[in-house]
């Protein structure tokens, strides 16, 4: 029988304690999502009613009550980006973030700009209305369009080695 100083490093990863809270509509979730199957890490999933939420997801995330929150042996992790991050430096194969400190800077940057501007202006564009409606559809399309010629002439999704598939994988929601 095998002791437990000859469980593997991948045993470790499917015995640890990893839960994720979410919505199936939720794209901040689904970052999470493609960066543990990226990285194959098992983990459970519980669905989450936003208009009923449970009160563990409320005793895990009592600041802003939001999906995802990933648990990992008992520990709540917060935030999609920063739960990304956590992933990366916690399981290290399949890299998320470039090796090199300027790349990863970039990367952030373009993750921040996709989360602070892109998704906020394409919501707009949705729900107003009239006048507000077509304004908040010029200012999307403008932050769609700075992220278009950040990406134009760059092989993306083509492999995990270039680095420029990362900002879309950060960004993709
Ligand atoms: N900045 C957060 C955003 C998370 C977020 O907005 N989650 C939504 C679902 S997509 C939510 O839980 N909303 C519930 C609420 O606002 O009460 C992240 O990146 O994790």
């Amino acid at each position: 029988m095998a002791s437990s100083a000859m469980v593997t490093a991948n045993q470790l990863i499917i015995m640890a304690e990893l839960k994720l809270f979410r919505t199936w509509s939720s794209c901040f979730s689904l970052r999470v999502v493609w960066a543990l199957d990226l990285k194959g890490i098992q983990y459970d999933t519980i669905f989450e009613d936003l208009s009923n939420k449970s009160s563990l997801l409320l005793q895990y995330n009592p600041v802003y009550n939001k999906v995802p929150v990933l648990v990992h042996n008992g520990k709540p992790l917060l935030e999609s980006l920063v739960i990304l991050e956590y992933i990366d430096e916690t399981w290290k194969q399949t890299p998320l973030l470039p090796e090199d400190p300027s790349e990863r800077a970039t990367t952030r940057f373009w993750a921040k700009f996709g989360d602070d501007k892109v998704l906020p202006s394409i919501w707009n564009a949705f729900i107003k209305q009239g006048k507000d409606q077509e304004e908040a559809i010029v200012t999307a399309q403008e932050n769609l369009g700075c992220v278009e010629r950040q990406l134009t002439g760059k092989k993306i999704l083509q492999g995990r080695d270039n680095w420029t598939c990362r900002p879309c994988f950060w960004l993709a929601c």
